[in-house]
């Protein structure tokens, strides 16, 4: 008898409309999994650093211009790029804690007007994760935090468009966390809760593997 493991390792996505904190709350997730001895890494998209992610990076710093199509295509082009990696690597067994994800595209896109399901469609195929952990800020309160209004986008009127727009996208797979209050450690609370549950699930799926 072949006793095959799995151990996959979690894809563990964070979105939210620009300042709900995901990057501290990434970070926050990253240590925590590695208290715990486990294999993480963390990913952001956009990739700023990739040939895809320089010509984003342009256009959020609004050095350049592009039409809404193509811009929403190099979004999805940069997951693309990565999505083999992220494959082999979550195959290996290590888990990815992923800054933005298809769900930003489509809604930061879908929020300039273009259609939902266009903008879906340029991102199917790709990898699923396990979990959608939301970060869900008033507009309003985003507009408080630092830097704000530095980037493309970051106005009050497009941000509660996003809002809206990530609200028709939620399903089983999210997580929404109120992080109106700003509190870094009780937000993470509640998503150690979240990743606690997928580890042991996790888990439990490799002892039935096991028994088999
Ligand atoms: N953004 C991000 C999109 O418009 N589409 C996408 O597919 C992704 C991943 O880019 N305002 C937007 C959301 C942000 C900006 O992200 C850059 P960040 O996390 O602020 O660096
Ligand atoms: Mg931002």
């Amino acid at each position: 008898m072949e006793i095959k493991l799995k151990k996959r390792g979690l894809f563990i996505v964070i979105e939210g409309i620009d300042r709900s904190g995901k990057s501290t709350q990434c970070q926050k997730i990253y240590e925590y999994l590695i208290k715990k001895n486990e294999k993480i890494e963390q990913w952001k998209y956009p990739d700023r650093n990739g040939d895809i992610g320089k010509l984003i990076d342009n256009y959020l710093k609004n050095q350049s211009e592009k039409s809404d199509q193509a811009i929403h295509l190099l979004f999805s082009a940069d997951r693309w790029e990565k999505n083999k990696l992220l494959q082999n690597k979550l195959e290996s067994g290590i888990n990815i804690v992923c800054d933005r994800y298809a769900f930003s595209g489509v809604a930061y896109s879908s929020a300039k007007g273009l259609d939902l399901e266009w903008c879906k469609s340029t991102d199917s195929g790709l990898i699923s994760p396990d979990v959608v952990i939301y970060l869900d800020l008033d507009p309003k309160e985003a507009q408080n935090r630092s830097s704000y209004g530095e980037e493309r986008y970051e106005k009050l009127t497009f941000q509660s468009q996003v809002s809206k727009q990530f609200d028709k996208l939620k399903d089983d797979l999210w997580k929404v966390i109120d992080s109106n209050n700003n509190n870094v450690e009780s937000t993470f609370k509640e998503i150690q809760i979240k990743i606690d549950e997928l580890l042991k699930k996790r888990e439990e799926e490799k002892d039935l593997e096991i028994k088999k």
